[in-house]
């Protein structure tokens, strides 16, 4: 197991379009147990392989407050989309800030599962909010792109500023 290094804002290899899996082997299972270790060590309750600089068809997911519903969605799906949820949303790729979005408040997602089985799954509430911003991450779209230009703009020059002062904060 290990802990992955996680893309932050305005990184263009977020901006990528991930490719479908082809094959679930032992080589994507190990890569969903170190996305795991790197998604509670965070914490999140998301995490999409681009963010791991891997650009192919996968995430994960665990809302549970005890890391107890952990899922596993490769090559997802979302079939349909009903109602209306704005909620507080956050992301390991945009640190320390947090703003509401609009999505679908219920869904109903196919995707393969770590075995490579077929699936068919709805989702509600925090969950069905996860699965969408999730899936954006897989099309390198952020939640930052549903609010105005202005504030992503200022997210993006207070995140590039924060980091050049945690850098240099042993040199000053
Ligand atoms: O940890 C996360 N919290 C969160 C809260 C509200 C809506 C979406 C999320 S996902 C985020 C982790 C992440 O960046 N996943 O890509
Ligand atoms: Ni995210």
């Amino acid at each position: 197991m290990a802990i992955l290094s996680i893309l932050e804002f305005p990184d263009p290899r977020l901006r990528k379009t991930a490719r479908r899996v082809s094959k679930v082997d032992d080589d994507l299972r190990r890569l969903i147990d170190d996305m795991f270790e790197t998604m509670y060590a965070a914490p999140g309750i998301g995490l999409a392989a681009t963010q791991v600089n891997i650009h192919r068809r996968l995430f994960i997911a665990d809302v549970s407050a005890d890391q107890t519903e952990p899922y596993a969605l490769i090559n997802p799906e979302i079939l349909e989309k009903d109602g209306v949820i704005v909620t507080e949303e956050g992301c390991l790729s945009v640190p320390g800030y947090y703003e509401e979005v609009e999505r679908a408040e219920h869904i109903r997602v196919r995707f393969e599962n770590r075995d490579g089985e077929q699936v068919e799954m709805e989702a509600k509430g925090l969950l069905a909010v996860c699965i969408q911003h999730e899936v954006d991450h897989l099309d390198g779209k952020l939640f930052v792109d549903y609010l105005s230009e202005a504030r992503r703009q200022q997210i993006r020059k207070r995140l590039i500023r924060d980091r050049r002062h945690q850098s240099t904060a042993d040199v000053a």
